[in-house]
């Protein structure tokens, strides 16, 4: 294994201020498919994954959640934003993260520590169907946030 080892591409991350219309562009004109929905009350973020008939890598649409269950809308206009919320007010609704499949991502992340990358969380993380992953910060890593992924076994 070289370097964090990644293994391919798990998903193609993008914030947007409005779920709802962004996964019916995505399935309606685009014409992937939604495979999976939840909300990571951690991470402040309700989410949306969507595949293509051919599998490959996913898109994963994230959009903020405020409490009261108001949209991105509200939650850029005020109040103590999250991450993304904070990302959609200064950008807009854009391509937020790129994740990479790994096999074991204590190993992964210490292996980007090593390398003097700046892991943005200690231990890891739960994400999406119960995954675990680490962030990496964008400035380390060409202006790109990477989020590191090991599937649930
Ligand atoms: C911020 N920056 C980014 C960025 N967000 N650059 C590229 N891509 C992004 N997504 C830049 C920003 O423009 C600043 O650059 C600099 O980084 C510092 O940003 P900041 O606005 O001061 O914001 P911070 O420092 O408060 O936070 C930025 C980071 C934060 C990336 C550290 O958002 C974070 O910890 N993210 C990891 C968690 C996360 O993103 N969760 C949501 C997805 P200049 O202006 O100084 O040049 S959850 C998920 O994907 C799950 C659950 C899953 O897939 O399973
Ligand atoms: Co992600």
């Amino acid at each position: 294994m070289t370097g964090v080892g990644a293994e391919g591409i798990d998903h193609v991350s993008i914030a947007v201020v409005d779920l709802d219309g962004a996964v019916a562009f995505f399935t309606g004109v685009l014409g992937l498919r939604q495979t999976h929905a939840e909300v990571n009350e951690r991470e402040g973020v309700s989410e949306v994954m969507l595949a293509g008939e051919s599998g490959g890598a996913q898109v994963q649409l994230i959009s903020p959640v405020v409490s009261g269950g108001a949209q991105a809308s509200d939650a850029a206009s005020g109040g103590s934003l999250n991450g993304v919320a904070k990302f959609l007010s200064e950008r807009g609704s854009a391509i937020h993260h790129l994740a990479l499949q790994v096999a074991d991502v204590e190993v992964a992340a210490n292996a980007a520590r090593a390398a003097g990358v700046r892991v943005l969380s200690e231990r890891p993380l739960s994400g999406t169907k119960a995954s675990k992953i680490v962030f990496l910060h964008p400035k380390d890593c060409h202006g790109v946030l990477i989020e590191l992924v090991q599937a649930t076994s």
